[in-house]
């Protein structure tokens, strides 16, 4: 059937014939080169409140899974950092690989991660996440690489949940999630000017990107990767390589919090 997605016929080198931004000034994401980033020494600590009670389900939408946040008011924000104003959180998500080599969507000096962490944020200087999403400062997501190592219980309660949501289109309540325990104990960060790394690719995201990663064992990764694109009356496909490579930089400043 139609639609993007990861596969040679649908995935991140055709989308530029439905979407043609993806050839835009400020596609993301992009290869961080920490010897070619600036240290910014205006830029603010980030600041992340986030109040448990608002999330309220999680979601396999075909593409990643999703845990959605209640954003009718201000109890779960994002300031500070590179933007001005509030940011309120609408969703968090991962992006992964078939084996623990690759998944990430930002890379360091080329090196992949096996899968990469965004939680996304909405300016509410506009009055909703659809009216924010594709102007030029209407988002900011921040984004936590993922590194094979000691078991992460923080990640138990979501990776219990994706039993539940196996197949495109199913859905759970998730509720009194804090996800403040997926940070690292670090909150240094790189920053560039951006886009959605999934169509539509719109250029409206203020990147934040973590420098210290958190871990994840190799078993916890398998259980992502047992998700599927497919839906229930679908030939099984295996939820891997959902991710989108690093886009050309086009002359952007990347900026550090940190020195
Ligand atoms: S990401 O963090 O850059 N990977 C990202 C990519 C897409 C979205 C959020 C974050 N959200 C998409 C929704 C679409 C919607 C679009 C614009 O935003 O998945 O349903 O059309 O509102
Ligand atoms: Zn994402």
């Amino acid at each position: 059937s139609h639609g993007w997605g990861y596969a040679k016929h649908n995935g991140p080198h055709k989308w530029c014939e439905s979407f043609q931004i993806a050839n835009g000034p400020r596609q993301s994401p992009i290869d961080i080169i920490p010897e070619s980033v600036s240290y910014d020494s205006s830029l603010k600590p980030l600041t992340l409140k986030y109040d448990p009670s608002t999330s309220l389900d999680i979601l396999n939408n075909g593409h990643s899974f999703q845990v959605t946040f209640a954003d009718d008011d201000d109890s779960s924000t994002l300031t500070g950092g590179p933007i001005s104003g509030t940011y309120r959180l609408k969703q968090f998500h991962f992006h992964w690989g078939d084996c623990d080599e690759k998944g990430s969507e930002h890379t360091v000096n080329g090196k992949c991660y096996p899968a990469e962490l965004h939680l996304v944020h909405w300016n509410t200087k506009y009055s909703s996440f659809a009216e924010a999403a594709d102007i030029p400062d209407g988002l900011a997501v921040v984004g936590v690489f993922l590194e094979i190592g000691a078991e992460n219980p923080q990640l138990q309660k979501v990776l219990v949940a994706l039993d539940s949501i196996q197949c495109k289109g199913t859905q759970n309540s998730f509720a009194n999630f804090d996800p403040s325990v997926l940070l690292p104990s670090s909150l240094d960060y790189w920053t560039y000017q951006g886009s959605l790394t999934t169509p539509p690719l719109y250029e409206s995201v203020s990147w934040i990107v973590c420098k210290e990663s958190i871990s994840i064992s190799s078993a916890q990764m398998t259980k992502f990767r047992s998700l599927r694109f497919s839906a229930e009356e679908e030939e099984a496909c295996c939820m891997v390589n959902n991710y989108r490579p690093p886009q050309p930089l086009k002359g952007r400043a990347v900026r550090a919090s940190f020195q």
